[in-house]
């Protein structure tokens, strides 16, 4: 089997004060570690059991009879991007080319941003805002349930996860607090930055169709 339960990237009171450890603990420890312990109990057997992660994902999405093993799987990748969009003394601002390229695609950081924390504010029930670069184009988008951009299209740079079980402890019905506080003290524009510059076909330019051969007759 070749998924895996990925560590946290920090200690589980490194993000309080704006994230409790009392939070990171039910929704790692219970809810991440539970759609992780359901997976590996549904795939062993089937054709997704020696296939990497994304690869059920991928493979699941279009067949509706897998519909278990999408949603542990899909939610086991977003948690595993989740945790790695937070960091302690998160917020503040992308640079550099990353940077630049948010203020071609939204005119601002701070519009980018207003985007972002919109999406997620306005997913309705449980699901996902993220940030996705998609042949070079960088925009905000939201997902209900488990679904991602590794179904929609494009690679995830930032996950925001806004089912209630990732706020309600702290914040009870405030999700646009928590959102505000996630993008203002939690979001890591350096792992979203690294995702940006080793993704496929980052620079617009590659993203141009290829010319297209004259018709024949
Ligand atoms: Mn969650």
């Amino acid at each position: 089997m070749q998924v895996s339960f990925a560590p946290l990237p920090y200690a589980q009171d490194a993000l309080e004060p704006h994230y409790s450890a009392k939070t990171v603990s039910f929704h790692y420890d219970k809810h991440h570690k539970t759609y992780f312990d359901t997976l590996v109990k549904l795939i062993p057997g089937t054709k997704f059991e020696n296939m990497p992660l994304e690869e059920i994902i991928r493979e699941s999405a279009r067949d509706a009879s897998q519909t278990a093993i999408f949603n542990n799987a899909g939610q086991v990748w977003n948690h595993d991007l989740f945790w790695r969009s937070m960091k302690p003394h998160g917020g503040g601002e992308p640079t550099g080319e990353f940077r630049q390229a948010i203020e071609r695609d939204f005119g601002s950081v701070e519009e980018m941003l207003k985007q972002l924390a919109d999406k997620a504010v306005k997913q309705f029930g449980s699901g996902w805002a993220w940030l996705v670069v998609d042949r070079g184009k960088l925009s905000v988008t939201s997902t209900a349930n488990a679904h991602s951009p590794l179904v929609s299209g494009g690679t995830a740079l930032l996950a925001l996860d806004v089912w209630e079980h990732a706020y309600y402890l702290d914040r009870q019905n405030r999700r646009p607090e928590y959102v505000d506080i996630f993008v203002k003290n939690l979001a890591n524009w350096d792992n979203a930055a690294e995702r940006f510059n080793t993704a496929p076909q980052q620079h617009a330019e590659h993203a141009q169709p290829a010319p297209r051969r004259a018709a024949r007759r």
